[in-house]
């Protein structure tokens, strides 16, 4: 017999998952989901990006957490379009969720949206939210393990973000081994040394971020207008929660 119940909830996502990124290419909007483990640096490293990106994109930001709203209000005081998506409980954040809450920045005023995922190193890399770039996270502190044991986090992104590399004097972290590994199963993929927070190695993937940009809008998706004007305007919200369907 057929178990269907699992498949079609999958389809359902990545039919979602198409449409949001149907409607973000049609305002010409790249889509960033960061994903890592919990403290790896996510919003420290988004928060650097901005810095790196706000003089040549406009910028929104989608912050997924379980509960609270500390990582928005961390965005928002920075003057970036921003609005917290809590989960309550699901453990990571479907289409459907980002489908729900794209009306709540001011799309025509955006070139770039980082959503920051549940922190965790499994379940958002099985859910497409409409995305057009994929960065996962490791920072030096968790562990030069977790590519074997986790492997489709880093099968299914982009690039790689080693981060809190200014710890790795203190850990007993091998990145060559992580690269080896991260290499295996992502032939030939990217990856960044970074430290959100002094900025080292930021450039280097912003500007990989900006490539991106480039090849699916134009050399001339780079900001033309006022960088700062979509960010006067909009505080951080809260919005309906996401599915809880973990
Ligand atoms: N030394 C060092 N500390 C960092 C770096 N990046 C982030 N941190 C610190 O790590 C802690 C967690 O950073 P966050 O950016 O909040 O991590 P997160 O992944 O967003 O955390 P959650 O949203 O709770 O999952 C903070 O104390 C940061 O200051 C880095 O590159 N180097
Ligand atoms: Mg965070």
């Amino acid at each position: 017999m057929e178990i269907k119940v699992l498949h079609q909830i999958m389809d359902w996502n990545e039919d979602v998952s198409q449409e949001v990124q149907e409607t973000l290419a049609g305002h010409k909007i790249c889509m960033v989901n960061v994903m890592g483990s919990p403290g790896a640096g996510k919003t420290s490293m988004i928060t650097a990006l901005i810095g790196a990106l706000k003089d040549r994109f406009r910028i929104g930001v989608i912050e997924g957490d379980i509960a609270g709203k500390i990582d928005a209000e961390r965005i928002a005081d920075l003057g970036i379009p921003t609005v917290q998506l809590n989960t309550d409980g699901a453990c990571h954040i479907e289409a459907m969720s980002i489908r729900a809450i794209l009306p709540e920045l001011p799309l025509d005023s955006l070139d770039l949206i980082f959503v920051e995922n549940i922190g965790n190193l499994v379940c958002p890399a099985e859910f497409r939210i409409g995305e057009s770039l994929r960065i996962t996270l490791l920072s030096i502190p968790e562990g030069d393990d977790k590519v074997e044991k986790y492997p489709l986090m880093f099968t299914d992104t982009d690039c790689l973000v080693l981060n809190k590399y200014d710890m790795l004097p203190y850990f007993d972290f091998d990145a060559e081994r992580v690269v080896a590994n991260y290499h295996t199963v992502n032939p030939g993929a990217p990856f960044f040394h970074v430290n959100s927070r002094d900025g080292e190695g930021v450039g280097e993937l912003a500007e990989f971020i900006a490539g991106k940009i480039s090849a699916a809008f134009g050399e001339d998706a780079a900001l033309t207008g006022d960088a700062t004007a979509a960010g006067e305007t909009a505080p951080a919200e809260e919005a309906a929660p996401a599915d809880d369907r973990s």
